[in-house]
């Protein structure tokens, strides 16, 4: 199927507006919800395809620790935006879908916009090795969409977790604070389905992996709020930007 026709098929799949209800509820009581009926299988297997070619051909290893998320460690291989728009056709696409975004604001119960730092627009994330993780963390920008390609059980690792309703304190993370007094939500995935989380008042990580594999999309989105914030991005350069 070629690219116009699966912006068709997705089109088509994101007239289920009882399930943007659903999510929607969820999505505003959580800042989480699971949305894999966003899209249909034949999306989902050409994002797939080209993610694992992406980071077989461009997936850098990384291990990190950034001191404004405490130093909780960044274990993963990557492929890169700017590798992904110059290498790939069906990802950048698929986020430059207005349909989609519009679908995405149902759920978010507000405008969703294109993340204006194209650095921070879209990765592939990686989790192959014992102790691989995604550490506790914010994001930039205030919605991610995460396409779950490959996962292992929960018992092996992988599944997300989120601390909804938090302030990212750049200069003094205070990480182990957050859990204080709040709950730590854990949400089991499955290779296949996609979640929208609010990523920047939930913070969030990666179980660490003890077995299996563990591939995702990320695609970050904004709200009209970012705009005027004024973004430092060191994490994510860090991570993402071209050196
Ligand atoms: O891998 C995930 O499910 C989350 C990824 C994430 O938090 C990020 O890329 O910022
Ligand atoms: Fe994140």
């Amino acid at each position: 199927m070629n690219t116009t026709a699966l912006l068709t098929a997705l089109t088509e799949q994101l007239a289920d507006t009882a399930e943007l209800a659903r999510a929607g509820r969820e999505f505003r009581e959580s800042g989480f919800t699971t949305t894999g009926f966003l899209a249909p299988e034949t999306v989902k297997a050409a994002v797939r395809a080209e993610a694992e070619a992406l980071i077989t051909s461009h997936g850098t290893r990384r291990e990190l620790r950034f001191a404004e998320t405490g130093h909780t460690p960044r274990r993963m291989r990557n492929a890169r935006r700017g590798e992904i728009h110059r290498h790939g056709t069906v990802i950048p696409a698929l986020y430059e879908s207005e349909d989609l975004r519009q679908a995405l604001a149902v759920i978010a119960g507000e405008p969703v916009l294109r993340c204006p730092y194209e650095p921070e627009q879209f990765v592939i994330t990686e989790l192959t090795e014992s102790g691989d993780t995604h550490g506790w963390h914010w994001d930039d920008y205030s919605f991610a969409l995460v396409w779950v390609l490959d996962c292992p059980p929960a018992e092996d690792g992988g599944f997300v977790q989120y601390v909804p309703n938090t302030v990212w304190d750049k200069e003094s993370p205070r990480l182990h604070r957050q859990f204080i007094g709040r709950p730590i939500l854990s949400a089991e995935l499955r290779p296949g389905d996609l979640y929208l989380m609010r990523t920047d008042t939930s913070l969030h990580r990666v179980y660490p992996l003890s077995r299996g594999r563990r591939l995702i999309l990320n695609m970050a989105y904004a709200a009209h709020r970012d705009l005027t914030k004024i973004h430092s991005h060191e994490t994510m350069d860090t991570l993402w930007a071209a050196p």
